[in-house]
C-alpha cells in the first residue's frame, strides 16, 4: 500500500511517497507525478522512517539535576518549567525570556506560531530565529529595494540566472523545489547559468560561466555586473523610468568598478564579467540568487541589494497582463499589481537589543547579539531560554562563548528529538513527535512565495498539499508536539494564547480574526492547522481531504493589474545607505589584502547532513567519513605540506580547532571549505576523526558583523592552517 506523505526534515517539503508491506514501511521515495517536485527526493527524505527508529532518538522528557538527567512526565516536566517561567517574569521582568527557533520549526508552522503567542501572552519582545544567521541580507535588500507587487517571473520561464554564493545542487535551496530539475529544464530552453563562487560547486559545474572568485569580493563584482550593463547599454530604460529611482545615484557609485578593476580586485577574469553583464542583461527574462555564502561573507545586504538592482535595471518582474502563476491556495495573497510598493524601513523597527546598538530590523532580532544578551547583567537580560527545533551550540557564532552564556541561563528549555550539543546544557529536554506522527502542509513553503521575497521561492502554480500521520509514536513513549508543549505551559501559566491566521496577509486582519486559547482549550491537531489556516483560499479541510488525489487546485485566474493611475511608489535602487556602503567598498583595499592571516574559511554545505542534523544516523554518517572535511586545493596542501585525509590545526583570531584535510581541486587556492554544525561542546572529548571540528568555534559574533542585522562573518573568515602532524 503507498501513502503519501510530506518530508519536513528541510524547508524544501517535498512530498513523499512510503510503501507500505505488512504494517511497515519497506520504501520511500519521491513522487514522479508531482507537477513542483517532479519526483525528488533526498537521502534523508528517503531515509525519514528510519529516522523516527534512530536509537539516539529520545523518547521522554529528561530533567537535568545532579549529575546528569532524569526522565520525567511531561505533564510533570510542564508543572515545573510554568512555575519556573512566571518566577523568572516575576522577579526579572517579561525580556528575561527569550525564544529561538531554528530551521527544524520553521517546517512546523505550529511550532513557531504557538511559541510566538506563549512570548506574547509573557509579554517578551525576545524572539530570535535562525534567519538572521542565514540570509539576513535578502530582507534589508528587499525593504530598501521594494517590493514589485506584480511578483517574479517564474523559472520555468527565465532565460538568464546568476547565482552568488547558493548551490542548489546540494543544498536544495533557493531555486525552486526540484532545482535539478529546473537547471535541466533551463539548459534544454537554452537558459544561461552564472554561477559566482571561490568553488567550483556541483552547480557551477553546469554552468555556462563560473566566476570563481576570491570570497568577500561579491558587491565588488555585482556592483562592476552593473557598470557593465549600464555601460553596454543591456539595461531596460523604458522601465527604469517608469517604475525606479536612484538610477543615477547607483550609476555614479559603481562608476569606479571598472572591469579590470573589478577583475583585479576579485581575482576572475574582466572578460568574464562583461560577458555575464551581456548574458544577464540582454536576456528577457532573468533571475538574481543569492545563497548563504554571501551572506555570511560581509556586506551581504549590498550584495542582495545590489543583486535585486540587476533584475530592476533589466526589468525582469512580472508585468500587467500576465497570469499570475499562483494567487494562493493556503495562504491569501496581497493584490498583484504591476507597481512598486515603495521601499520600506529595514532597521529599528522595534524592540532594542542592548547590544551593539542594533535592534529589531526587517530580518528580526538579531541572533548575532544573543550571546550577550545573555551575559551582560542588567535590566532585561536574558535568563530563561527556550530552544525549537534549533542548536545554538553548533550554529551561532563564538561557540566557546555560547558554552558559557547557556550554561549561566536559570533556565534552558529544548525541544529536540535528539541530545544535541544543546540540549546537553539544558535543564529541560522535551522530545517531539516526528514528521510520519504529525499533520502537515504545505504552508510553509507556500509563504516564500507569498512573501515576494525574492525570485525562485515560489510554487509556480495553486500547488498545496496536507496530509495526515502515518506513525504512532513508539509505544510508551511520551512526545509532544511543539505546540502541544507552548499551549501547555501557557494554560499551566493563566495566561491565554492568541493564535492568528497565517492565510490572511493584513495584520490588523489576522490580528482581528484571532482565536483564543484559554484555559479549557483543547484543540486537537487538525483543529490548530484550521485556526493557522483559517481564512486560506482553499479551506485546509478541503486540501486535507484532497491530498491523497489532488495536488493543484482551482484558484481564480488572477491576472497582475495596472499600475493604478497617480502612483508614486518606484523601486529604489539608489538607497544612501548602500550608496555609501558601495562607496567605502570602492575605496578600501581587497578583502583578503586587509587580512592578517593567509586564508579565507568559506561556508558549505554537506549531502547527506543537515547543518549540524543527521550524525546520528550511522547509515548517512558513514557515507560521508564521520566528519566534516576541510576541503583545500591540492598545491596549498603541497604548500604547507600536508596530506590528504591529515589531521590539521586552522585557527582564527578566536580560536583553534582540529579537522581532517581533505584535497580537493574545485576549492580556490587561498581558501579552505568546511561544513559547520560538527564536532563536539568544548571541554568534551572531540576527536576530529569521529566527530569533526567546531567552525562555530572560530567565528566571532562581536567583532565581525553586519550593523544592521548583526549578522556575524560566518564565510570569508580569516584562519592560518598548520598541519598537526608533523
Ligand atoms: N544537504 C544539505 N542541504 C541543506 C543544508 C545542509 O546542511 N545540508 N542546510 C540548509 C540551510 S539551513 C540553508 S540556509 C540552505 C543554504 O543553501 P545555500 O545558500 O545554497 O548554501 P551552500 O550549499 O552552503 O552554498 C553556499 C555557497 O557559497 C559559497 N561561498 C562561501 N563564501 C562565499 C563568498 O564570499 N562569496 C561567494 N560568492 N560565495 C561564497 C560556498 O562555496 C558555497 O558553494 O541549505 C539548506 N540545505
Ligand atoms: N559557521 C556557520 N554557521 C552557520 C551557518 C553556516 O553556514 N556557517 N549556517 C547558518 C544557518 S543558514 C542556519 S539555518 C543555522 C542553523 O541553525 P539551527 O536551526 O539552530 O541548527 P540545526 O543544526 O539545523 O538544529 C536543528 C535542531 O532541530 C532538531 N530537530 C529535528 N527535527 C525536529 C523536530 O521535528 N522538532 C524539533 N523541535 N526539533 C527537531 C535537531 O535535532 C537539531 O538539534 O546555522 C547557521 N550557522
Ligand atoms: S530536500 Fe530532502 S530533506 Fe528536504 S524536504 Fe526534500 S526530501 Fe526532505
Ligand atoms: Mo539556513
Amino acid at each position: 500500500m503507498k501513502k503519501r506523505t510530506i518530508c519536513r526534515v528541510c524547508h524544501q517539503l517535498c512530498p513523499l511517497i512510503l510503501e507500505e508491506q505488512d504494517g511497515a514501511i519497506v520504501k520511500v521515495h519521491g513522487d514522479k507525478d508531482n507537477p513542483i517536485y517532479h519526483g525528488y527526493s533526498c537521502i534523508k527524505g528517503r531515509e525519514i522512517a528510519a529516522y523516527h527508529d534512530l536509537p539516539a532518538r529520545l523518547l521522554h522528557p529528561l530533567k537535568r539535576g545532579g549529575d546528569g538527567f532524569t526522565e520525567i512526565s511531561s505533564a510533570t516536566a510542564l508543572d515545573e518549567i510554568a512555575g519556573r517561567l512566571e518566577a523568572i517574569r516575576a522577579e526579572h521582568g517579561p525580556r528575561s525570556i527569550a525564544l529561538y527557533c531554528g530551521t527544524a520549526a520553521n517546517n512546523k508552522p505550529p511550532s513557531i506560531i504557538f511559541g510566538k503567542a506563549l512570548l506574547e501572552a509573557i509579554g517578551s519582545p525576545m524572539y530570535f530565529n535562525s534567519q538572521s544567521i542565514d540570509q539576513p541580507g535578502k530582507f534589508i535588500a528587499g525593504a530598501l529595494h521594494g517590493v514589485w507587487q506584480a511578483g517574479d517571473p517564474p523559472l520555468e520561464t527565465i532565460d538568464a540566472a546568476i547565482m552568488v554564493g547558493l548551490n542548489p545542487m546540494i543544498s536544495v535551496s533557493g531555486f525552486g523545489f526540484n532545482p535539478a530539475w529546473q537547471l535541466k529544464q533551463g539548459r534544454k530552453r537554452g537558459m544561461a547559468l552564472i554561477v559566482v563562487d571561490p568553488r567550483k560547486t556541483e552547480t557551477a559545474e553546469i554552468a555556462d560561466l563560473h566566476l570563481q572568485c576570491k570570497p568577500g569580493e561579491d558587491p565588488t563584482i555585482l556592483a562592476g555586473i552593473v557598470r557593465a550593463m549600464i555601460e553596454g547599454g543591456w539595461c531596460d530604460h523604458a522601465f527604469i523610468a517608469e517604475e525606479v529611482s536612484g538610477f543615477q545615484a547607483l550609476r555614479e557609485a559603481v562608476a569606479p568598478f571598472t572591469p579590470d578593476y573589478v577583475a583585479g580586485r576579485a581575482g576572475i577574469d574582466a572578460d568574464d564579467l562583461v560577458k555575464a553583464a551581456r548574458i544577464y542583461g540582454s536576456a528577457k527574462r532573468g533571475g538574481v540568487f543569492c545563497g548563504t555564502g554571501t551572506n555570511m561573507a560581509p556586506r551581504g545586504n549590498l550584495t542582495e541589494y545590489l543583486g535585486k538592482s540587476l533584475q530592476t535595471l533589466a526589468g525582469h518582474w512580472l508585468r500587467a497582463g500576465e497570469a499570475v502563476p499562483n494567487s494562493g491556495v493556503l495562504l491569501g495573497r496581497q493584490p498583484y499589481i504591476a507597481a512598486a510598493s515603495g521601499p520600506k524601513p529595514a532597521w529599528d523597527l522595534g524592540e532594542k537589543s542592548r547590544m551593539r546598538g542594533l535592534a529589531m530590523g526587517a530580518a528580526g532580532m538579531p541572533t548575532g547579539t544573543i550571546l550577550d544578551e545573555i551575559l551582560t547583567s542588567g535590566e532585561g537580560q536574558i535568563r530563561a531560554l527556550f530552544v525549537v527545533g534549533g542548536n545554538p551550540m553548533g550554529a551561532w557564532p563564538n561557540q566557546n562563548k555560547a558554552l558559557k552564556a547557556l550554561q549561566k541561563l536559570d533556565l534552558l528549555i529544548c525541544i529536540d528529538p535528539r541530545l544535541s550539543g544543546t540540549a546537553r546544557l539544558a535543564h529541560y529536554v522535551l522530545p517531539p513527535k516526528l514528521p510520519l506522527e504529525t499533520y502537515a502542509t504545505s504552508a510553509y513553503a507556500e509563504s516564500w512565495g507569498a512573501s515576494r521575497l525574492a525570485t525562485g521561492l515560489n510554487y509556480d502554480r495553486p500547488y498545496a498539499m496536507a496530509t495526515a500521520p502515518i506513525l504512532a509514536p513508539p509505544a510508551g513513549s511520551d512526545v509532544m508536539e511543539e505546540w502541544q508543549v507552548m499551549l501547555g505551559i501557557a494554560q499551566r501559566m493563566g495566561r491565554p494564547l492568541k493564535i492568528r491566521s497565517m492565510s490572511i496577509p493584513d495584520p490588523a486582519k489576522a490580528n482581528a480574526q484571532a482565536t483564543l486559547l484559554g484555559a479549557d482549550a483543547a484543540p486537537s491537531p487538525t483543529d490548530v492547522w484550521r485556526m493557522i489556516l483559517k481564512d486560506a483560499p482553499v479551506p485546509y479541510d478541503d486540501v486535507l481531504n484532497a491530498s491523497e488525489t489532488e495536488c493543484i487546485f482551482d484558484v481564480p485566474e488572477q491576472i497582475v493589474a495596472p499600475k493604478p493611475a497617480g502612483w508614486a511608489a518606484k523601486l529604489d535602487i539608489g538607497n544612501a545607505t548602500m550608496i555609501e556602503e558601495l562607496g567605502a567598498v570602492a575605496t578600501e583595499r581587497s578583502y583578503d589584502q586587509r587580512q592578517t592571516r593567509p586564508y579565507l574559511l568559506i561556508s558549505r554545505r554537506l549531502n547527506d547532513v543537515y547543518n549540524s542534523q543527521w550524525r546520528e544516523h550511522e547509515k548517512l554518517l558513514s557515507r560521508h567519513g564521520r566528519h566534516n572535511p576541510a576541503y583545500m586545493n591540492p598545491t596549498d596542501l603541497a604548500a604547507l605540506k600536508i596530506d590528504d585525509g591529515s589531521l590539521i590545526e586552522i585557527e582564527s583570531d578566536l580560536a583553534r580547532i582540529a579537522a581532517i584535510a581533505r584535497a580537493a581541486p574545485d576549492i580556490r587556492s587561498g581558501c579552505i571549505s568546511i561544513a559547520h554544525g560538527w564536532g563536539a561542546n568544548p571541554g568534551d572529548i572531540e576527536v576530529p576523526e569521529d566527530v569533526g571540528g567546531a567552525v562555530n568555534r572560530l567565528c566571532d559574533d562581536a567583532t565581525h558583523y553586519d550593523r544592521y542585522t548583526g549578522m556575524p562573518r560566518l564565510s570569508a573568515v580569516p584562519v592560518t592552517v598548520y598541519s598537526a602532524e608533523n
